[in-house]
């Protein structure tokens, strides 16, 4: 069994049970014009990422091992749009506004599609999320179980909103998880540090955390 150097402690990875989570590398959060910079945010921390995340999938391709995408997305009636959340914070366009990439984060506008640096090849699955978990209201644990995954590497946007709450859900739900810690970005520095401290903390109460390229080393040993 192959070990990934990590915090707080060396994971081994079981190739046959490992998959990758990319979190909402969406437009919407990642460009200008979309939800994040409505909320006021600097989009370009998050760029900065796009190719470590390249890299990591293009690993999981190589290996053989399954990649899973995520994007945050409400239907176009906004049926699954709660109005604490479109309401929430005073963001210059709410969720379901039209804007320069089409109706914010609405399933099937541009904004919504993964980046065209890191879109989704062949079967891989793309799980479309109306909250911050990925767990939450949608089939992909369905979709783990039905692969026998059990170990997660989460990657994405932002650190300590959906990729943070998606790894508590999986840890919840018995998933060992593992943080791509250059391979996922917040708005704010500060609050990707304090994910990283947060989920390690207690022997790693939620998961552990490790450098892309030990992953990767990881997954060609
Ligand atoms: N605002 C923010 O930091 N994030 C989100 O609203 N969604 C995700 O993290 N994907």
């Amino acid at each position: 069994m192959a070990v990934i150097k990590a915090h707080p402690f060396d994971f081994p990875c079981d190739n046959k049970h490992l998959a990758l989570i990319v979190i909402d590398m969406q437009r919407d959060f990642v460009e200008e014009g979309g939800f994040g910079a409505s909320l006021g945010n600097d989009v370009s921390r998050l760029r900065a990422i796009i190719p470590t995340v390249a890299r990591l999938i293009d690993g999981f391709r190589a290996a053989g091992l399954p990649v899973v995408h995520t994007r945050e997305c409400h239907r176009p009636d906004l049926s699954d749009l709660p109005v604490s959340k479109r309401d929430r914070g005073a963001p210059s366009l709410r969720i379901g506004d039209p804007g320069p990439m089409g109706r914010l984060l609405v399933a099937g506008e541009p904004g919504a599609e993964i980046i065209p640096e890191l879109s989704p090849i062949g079967d891989e699955v793309v799980i479309d999320k109306p909250g911050k978990g990925a767990f939450y209201a949608t089939d992909l644990q369905d979709i783990l179980k039905a692969r026998d995954v059990r170990q997660l590497v989460f990657a994405g946007v932002t650190t300590e909103v959906c990729v943070q709450t998606t790894m508590r859900e999986a840890n919840d739900r018995g998933y060992d998880g593992i943080l791509a810690t250059d391979a996922t970005e917040s708005y704010f520095a500060a609050f990707r540090d304090a994910t990283i401290a947060m989920i390690t903390a207690q022997g790693g109460i939620v998961g552990c955390a490790a450098e892309t390229d030990h992953i990767l080393e990881a997954l060609n040993g």
